[in-house]
């Protein structure tokens, strides 16, 4: 039986909204006492967290005087000193106030695409205070219930104005953090743009600093979007832009129900802890999540222990999975070249085309092979039951 105790090195995270969700809904009001930023820093200890993550308001309250700010974030200091808490990520709270009902950097009223750069400012400046490298924009009201209230075109240019303002910032504070954008394709609003990781990483390209500039995927959007997260993630991976992730569970066709992280889909989760482990993902495992509503504290903790315990497992099974000699045998099989077409691959060149297209195809027999996958596809999954 292995250790599935939580590291630092494993560097998992949680926001301080997320054990800190007292269990309200659009039907019914909170099932938990809110604790204190520092106590939520103490239970995070308590269960073997790495780091605590958090919006501006999550610390300090939208309307804190200064003395109040002042006092609470000493209180936490002191939480993240006895417990060895880090503080890796932090983001703004730009969706709660009713000023931001109809978006922050994308709304139609200036006054509040000012208020929102500025309160980002201001976040921006406390999050540094706190170290943290990475810095997330989740823009949740930045939508739509009409598309007769705002022109597509000038949300994505107002999302792009504020996003170069913000990444000069930072480099004229000099301040050593990147910017992680997370999408989601709807709730709060009906529907919100740059609405995939996809959308994202190609937004992310047309920003003046795009080197400063990766995504923050969460496995919840793009289950509600209907897409293979999996394959989201890769294509961030591959791209250099995975700079963070928001790691939960989602049954598609739901709606945002932030469940425990393998709650769901086991076997996609089995997938995603692969990829992230085979390709050395360095960054923060973030779960983005929180209890049923049916807990009291003692249950947080249990999903919390739950999430990344059942990472830890996923990552010993991803290891065994690449070491099986079955597995492999199959892997090596369906991947098998025997190198008689490299001449074709590569670097286009007339010649090539011209050999190319002077080759002649079986193609009846080339189709014949059966591939296999259904073997490979019944091992993988005897290796999450737990019987090979
Ligand atoms: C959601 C989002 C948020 C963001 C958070 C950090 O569905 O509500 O996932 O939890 O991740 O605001 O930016
Ligand atoms: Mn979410
Ligand atoms: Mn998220």
């Amino acid at each position: 039986m292995s250790d599935y105790t939580p590291k630092p090195e494993h560097k998992f995270t949680f926001g301080l909204w997320t054990v800190g969700n007292v269990g309200r809904d659009p039907f019914g009001a909170p099932v938990r006492d809110a604790k204190s930023p520092a106590d939520l820093v103490r239970l995070l200890g308590e269960v073997g967290a790495w780091g605590v993550n958090f919006h501006d308001n999550d610390l300090i309250p939208i309307d804190a005087t200064p003395s109040e700010r002042d006092a609470i974030l000493k209180e936490f200091k002191k939480a993240l000193a006895e417990t060895g808490l880090c503080v890796p990520m932090t983001t703004t709270n730009l969706f709660s106030d009713p000023i931001f009902k109809d978006g922050a950097f994308t709304s139609n009223d200036p006054k509040v695409r000012a208020y929102a750069l500025q309160k980002t400012m201001n976040a921006i400046d406390l999050g540094v205070e706190l170290g943290a490298k990475v810095y997330v924009f989740w823009g949740g009201r930045e939508g739509t219930e009409t598309d007769a209230a705002k022109d597509p075109l000038t949300a994505i240019k107002r999302t792009r104005e504020a996003m170069n303002f913000l990444c000069e910032y930072v480099l004229d504070k000099k301040y050593d953090l990147k910017f992680a954008l997370e999408a989601k394709p709807n709730e709060p609003r009906g529907d919100i743009y740059n609405s995939t990781t996809g959308h994202m990483l190609a937004f992310i390209e047309t920003l003046d600093h795009p080197e400063m500039v990766g995504v923050n995927p969460e496995v919840a959007h793009e289950h509600m979007a209907g897409l293979n997260f999996v394959h989201g993630v890769a294509q961030a991976l591959e791209a250099g832009k995975l700079f963070h992730i928001d790691l939960n569970d989602q049954a598609f066709g739901r709606y945002d129900q932030d469940f425990r992280f393998g709650a769901v889909n086991l076997k996609s989760a089995f997938f995603l802890v692969k990829l992230l482990e085979d390709n050395k993902y360095d960054g923060s495992r973030h779960f983005d999540a929180h209890a049923y509503r049916t807990e009291d504290y003692e249950g947080v903790k249990d999903f919390a222990r739950g999430c990344m315990r059942t990472y830890l497992i996923l990552k010993e099974k991803a290891e065994q999975w690449n070491a099986d000699k079955e597995i492999q045998a199959v892997v090596a099989e369906i991947n098998a070249d025997d190198g008689s077409m490299n001449q074709y691959f590569g670097k286009y060149s007339a010649e090539k085309a011209a050999a190319l297209k002077a080759q002649s195809f079986d193609r009846t027999k080339i189709a014949s092979r059966g591939l296999k996958y259904e073997r490979l596809d019944q091992l993988t999954i005897e290796v999450l039951l737990g019987v090979r």
